[in-house]
C-alpha cells in the first residue's frame, strides 16, 4: 500500500552542514527575541525602544531563518530571495540602533537617513550581482562594498563618531564595541559573496576555500545580530542602574 501521507518534515542529513546552521540559526534568533522582549520592562523609558529594536532584529530574522531552513531543506540551493529580504528590514534596524544611542548627543534625521540610504544601496547592489547578473558578480560586489566603506567611515570617523564623541561615557563605550562588530562582524558577509559568486570570475580561488557562503552568512547573522542586540541590551542595563 502507498503512504497516503506526505512527510510534513524533510528528512536532516547528519552530515548537512548547511541545513543545521539553518536550522541552529533558527533556535538561536527565537531564543534572543524572547530574550530582549520579556526583558523591555527592566529599562527606563528611554531605553525601552532601543531593547525593542534588538528584538526586532531578532524576531524578523528567527522567521526568515524558518524559511530559509525549508527552503534549503527542499530544494539544496541558497535561499537567496528570502536571505536580502530578511537584510533589507534588519540592516536599516541596525542603523536606528545607531541612531537611537547617539540621540542623546544629538543625532539628527539626516544621519539616519544617510544610513540607511548607504545600507540599502549595499543591499540591492549585492542582490543584483548575486541572483540577477550573476556574471558581473565583481562589479555589483564592487558597488556594493563602496556602499560598505561609506558605512564603516561614517561610524568610524564620520558624523556618528564625532557625536559618540560628544556623547561619552557609556554611550561612547557602546558605539565603539558596535564599530568592531561593523567593521569584523560585517566583513564575513563580503567574504561569503566571493566564495560563493566565484564560479567563472577573477576571484574563482575562493570557491575552493573549502567555505560554503550559507555557513558563513549564518555565522555572521548570528554574531551580527545577536551580539549588536547584546550590547544595546547592556547599555541599557547601565543607564538603567
Ligand atoms: C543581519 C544582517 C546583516 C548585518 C547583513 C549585512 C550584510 C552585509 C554587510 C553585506 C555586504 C556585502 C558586501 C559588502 C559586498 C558583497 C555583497 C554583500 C551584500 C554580501
Amino acid at each position: 500500500m502507498t503512504n497516503l501521507f506526505l512527510p510534513l518534515v524533510a528528512k536532516m542529513d547528519p552530515t548537512d552542514y548547511v541545513g543545521f546552521t539553518f536550522f541552529v540559526g533558527c533556535m538561536a534568533m527565537m531564543a534572543a527575541s524572547a530574550f530582549f522582549f520579556l526583558s523591555l520592562n527592566q529599562f527606563d523609558k528611554k531605553w525601552r525602544t532601543s531593547v525593542l529594536v534588538s528584538g526586532l532584529i531578532t524576531f524578523i530574522a528567527a522567521v526568515h531563518y524558518f524559511y530559509m531552513r525549508d527552503y534549503w531543506a527542499s530544494n539544496m540551493e541558497s535561499p537567496t530571495f528570502f536571505r536580502y529580504v530578511d537584510w533589507i528590514l534588519t540592516v536599516p534596524l541596525m542603523c536606528v540602533e545607531f541612531y537611537l544611542i547617539l540621540k542623546v548627543a544629538g543625532a539628527k534625521k539626516s544621519l539616519l537617513t544617510k544610513m540607511i540610504v548607504l545600507s540599502v544601496i549595499m543591499l540591492v547592489t549585492g542582490y543584483l550581482g548575486e541572483a540577477v547578473y550573476a556574471g558581473q558578480a565583481a562589479m555589483w560586489g564592487f558597488f556594493s562594498a563602496v556602499a560598505y566603506f561609506a558605512i564603516v567611515y561614517e561610524i568610524w570617523l564620520g558624523g556618528a563618531a564625532k557625536l559618540a564623541k560628544e556623547a561619552g561615557g557609556d554611550v561612547l563605550a557602546a558605539h565603539k564595541v558596535l564599530c568592531w562588530f561593523v567593521l569584523v562582524g560585517w566583513i564575513i558577509y563580503p567574504l561569503g559573496y566571493l566564495v560563493g559568486t566565484a564560479d567563472g570570475q577573477w576571484y574563482s580561488s575562493f570557491a575552493n576555500l573549502g567555505l560554503d557562503m550559507d555557513v558563513l552568512y549564518n555565522i555572521a547573522d548570528a554574531i551580527n545580530k545577536i551580539g549588536f542586540g547584546l550590547v544595546i541590551y547592556a547599555l541599557a542595563c547601565k543607564k538603567t542602574a
